[in-house]
């Protein structure tokens, strides 16, 4: 595991034999039981997906193919990650915003969350998450 300034960065198993495997198991390499994946392509050039944060779900995000960059934000202090490993994913924890941006055309995400999609979970106004923060 390494640290971020908001965040870390999950290492899992790569395999090389006449190809390169990777793998990870819940509560082991992924912190959470598993509830869904997703995975985001084709996504258009100049393209900023994300703008939101969950009030429950946390999530690992891994770049697969090509690089993205993911901007962290806690509602005090932001941080901007840089993906391109396909072993190597960021930790999204609850209550913490995020944008995608710098897609490439090559760009697969895979994600893995902690719950099912629940529109009722995400805060997609930046003020609301701002408010929603100072109570915690
Ligand atoms: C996240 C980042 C990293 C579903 O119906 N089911 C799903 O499981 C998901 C993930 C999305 N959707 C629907 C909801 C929207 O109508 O797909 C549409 C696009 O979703 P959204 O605009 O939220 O996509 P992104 O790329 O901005 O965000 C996604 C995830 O939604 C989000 O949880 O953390 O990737």
């Amino acid at each position: 595991m390494q640290k971020t300034k908001l965040s870390h960065i999950i290492e899992i198993p790569i395999i090389k034999d006449e190809g390169f495997l990777c793998f990870a198991e819940e509560n082991k390499h992924i912190p959470f039981p598993i509830k869904r994946f997703y995975y985001i392509l084709d996504v258009d050039d100049g393209a900023i997906r994300g703008k939101h944060a969950h009030k429950e779900t946390q999530q690992v995000l891994f770049c697969l193919r090509g690089s993205i960059k993911i901007l962290l934000d806690n509602g005090s202090e932001k941080e901007e990650v840089f993906l391109d490993k396909p072993n190597q994913g960021i930790f999204l924890d609850k209550m913490m915003w995020h944008d995608m941006i710098d897609f490439k055309k090559d760009t697969l995400l895979l994600i893995i969350a902690s719950d099912i999609y629940r529109e009722e979970d995400y805060i997609r106004d930046y003020d609301n998450f701002i408010s929603l923060i100072k109570t915690l």
